[in-house]
């Protein structure tokens, strides 16, 4: 069996992800990206199509990260890599904080800068990208995106594959349900339900 890391994806995200392991000391082999991918990701060779997944198993890797920003896409690609076998990894970046009673799924990126606090929860698949920050007993569901600079005070449960757009700020105790879509730099004091996209000072509804 190899111990270095296979990484889905060889965009920007991949790139950031990519750095994030090596500071984790990890080594990553392979990128697996689509039929228009480059040829390197950050030094990473990267080989098109899915079907490298299954042929690099073959090879001896069992370890994954997705790094793929669409919150659906990097949840397909991801049960597609479990359903092959791989086991996947998650990527925290040394200068990140994480209290130590915070609860972390698998396949999970976070970002230097990025503060989480206590007893919270980052479900498997998440994104809390760079110098976000989630304050305590806040539940981050799976395949959610934290984009950078956001700002989450405590008690905020935020829904499976919904996105925080950059900069934006949710007030304690509010939930942000499942396929939400936050514009960049909104403000959340209500409570955000159903699916759909919201934005503005205070968070709104953009079409119903
Ligand atoms: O079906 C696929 C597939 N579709 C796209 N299978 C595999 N294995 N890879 C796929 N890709 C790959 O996603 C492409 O080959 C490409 O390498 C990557 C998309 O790259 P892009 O730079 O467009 O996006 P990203 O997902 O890496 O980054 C986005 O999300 C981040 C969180 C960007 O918006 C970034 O700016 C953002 N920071």
């Amino acid at each position: 069996m190899k111990d270095e890391i296979v990484v889905v994806g060889a965009g920007g995200h991949a790139k950031v992800c990519i750095e994030i392991l090596r500071e984790m000391g990890e080594t990553v082999a392979y990128c697996v990206g689509d039929a228009n991918a480059l040829d390197r990701c950050v030094g990473v060779p990267v080989l098109r199509g899915d079907e490298n997944l299954m042929s690099l198993y073959a090879a001896g890797y069992r370890r994954v990260f997705v790094a793929i920003g669409s919150n659906r896409l990097r949840n397909s690609l991801a049960t597609s890599a479990i359903d092959i076998g791989y086991k996947l990894t998650n990527a925290i970046h040394p200068k990140a904080i994480l209290s130590p009673t915070v609860r972390c799924g698998e396949g999970v990126a976070v970002m230097a800068g990025a503060v989480i606090n206590a007893e919270s929860t980052i479900d498997s698949l998440a994104i809390i990208n760079t110098g976000a920050t989630i304050d305590h007993d806040c539940d981050i569901g799976r395949a959610v995106h934290i984009a950078p600079q956001c700002v989450l005070a405590g008690n905020v449960k935020v829904g499976a594959f919904s996105f925080l757009g950059i900069g934006s700020k949710v007030i304690p105790e509010r939930t942000i349900a499942e396929n939400i879509n936050l514009g960049a730099g909104s403000v959340v004091i209500d409570d955000l339900l159903g699916s759909g996209t919201f934005v503005g000072v205070p968070a709104r509804r953009l079409n119903k």
